[in-house]
């Protein structure tokens, strides 16, 4: 068998990424749409090679499409998703919107692929900054048990999207030309106020909660924690964050420390991660070996690195954790994603499920 697979934003800074990622993944194939908003309706993209139009994505754009990955957006996800199911089409969603709807797994491939098996037409992605996390973190749960997690991260501009990027550069060439910086996108887009990111640090990533934490802050914590599922023998690990946007065009760093039950030796966790799918362990300080975003960019691993234990609390150890937030961060996982529904035989909707999803306010 082969699909009929709609890229959905196939414009945006990961819209671009899916296509190459799916150019390159083991699904068969037989026809891809673009879709996009009006404005970029009638451009000219390649698909393997072969030119395809850009449609604008409507409900109707999903007649005969068996696959959408969608990364246009939240408000374009809860239009238009609702109707993909309804024509029989299956949904990976780069967006935030669907995530934490009970219907809806969330998924790294990893992690809880085993998630799909439950799903009813719509399948998340999480947020990046969680997913590189939870890569890294989830073996070293099942080996140790994990009680506590502190991150902090160090996100790059592009996960704000193509026009943050544009944004970081033309404020770095403005910075250097001795003009004053403009800045109309970043921290948030419509926000009051917007800072320049060129030569500085934004510490808001998103709206603010009416707790001081940040919505990116939320979504590290709550993503994380339906993501590994707590049982009697692994209860939920606590989590919280600090989300940080750093003058970086790709690649999110996280420096992230925890506490596990066991307490094995940074020699034991080295191995661990070392076996673990999707991570690449970069980890000898005598070479000044160490995950950066420069050269994790491209990449769809998870790299880890600076691990060291906490000689003032036994258990507890420090980690430096980068990936390609437009990859593994999105594309890459949202295509690993539909390789693992095709791969399972599970790239089909049931009657009744597109009713699961279509009356959200
Ligand atoms: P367009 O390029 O036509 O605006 P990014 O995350 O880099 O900002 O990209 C966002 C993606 O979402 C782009 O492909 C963009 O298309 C698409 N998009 C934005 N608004 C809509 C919409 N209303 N309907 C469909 N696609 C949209
Ligand atoms: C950022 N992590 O770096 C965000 C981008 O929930 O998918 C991804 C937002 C999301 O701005």
């Amino acid at each position: 068998k082969s699909y009929t697979v709609a890229i959905l934003g196939a414009t945006g800074a990961v819209g671009t990424r899916l296509i190459t990622q799916l150019e390159h993944s083991t699904i068969p194939v037989k026809q891809v749409k673009l879709l996009a908003s009006s404005r970029s309706a009638g451009k000219q993209l390649s698909f393997n090679g072969r030119p395809v139009t850009v449609e604008e994505a409507t409900p109707a754009s999903f007649q005969g499409v068996d696959l959408v990955l969608a990364s246009a957006g939240g408000a374009v996800s809860k239009a238009l998703l609702p109707a993909a199911v309804a024509a029989g089409a299956v949904c990976v969603d780069n967006t935030s919107y669907w995530r934490m709807n009970d219907h809806v797994p969330l998924v790294v491939p990893e992690v809880n692929a085993a998630a799909l098996a439950e799903h009813h037409g719509i399948i998340a992605n999480p947020n990046c900054s969680t997913i590189q996390m939870v890569v890294a973190l989830a073996p070293i749960r099942q080996q140790y048990g994990l009680k506590q997690v502190i991150v902090s991260t160090y996100q790059a501009a592009s996960g704000a999207g193509q026009s943050a990027l544009n944004e970081l550069y033309a404020e770095a060439k403005q910075a250097v030309n001795g003009e004053e910086m403009t800045a109309n996108i970043l921290p948030v887009k419509g926000a009051a106020h917007h800072y320049p990111l060129a030569f500085n640090l934004l510490p808001q990533i998103d709206v603010f909660h009416d707790d001081g934490y940040t919505h990116e802050e939320w979504k590290m914590i709550h993503e994380t924690k339906k993501i590994l599922v707590g049982d009697k023998n692994s209860p939920d690990p606590k989590v919280t964050a600090t989300c940080v946007r750093v003058p970086v065009p790709i690649s999110h760093g996280e420096s992230v420390y925890i506490e596990t039950e066991q307490q094995p030796s940074p020699a034991d966790l080295r191995a661990t991660l070392t076996a673990a799918p999707g991570v690449v362990v970069q980890d000898d300080p005598a070479q000044q070996l160490y995950p950066q975003s420069l050269t994790a960019t491209g990449k769809r691993d998870t790299f880890v690195g600076r691990i060291r234990a906490d000689a003032e609390n036994p258990g507890s150890y420090n980690l430096w954790i980068v990936s390609d937030n437009l990859l593994k961060g999105a594309a890459w996982n949202t295509v690993q994603i539909a390789e693992e529904l095709v791969k399972q035989n599970l790239v089909h909707v049931a009657a009744g499920d597109a009713a699961l999803f279509s009356d959200q306010d």
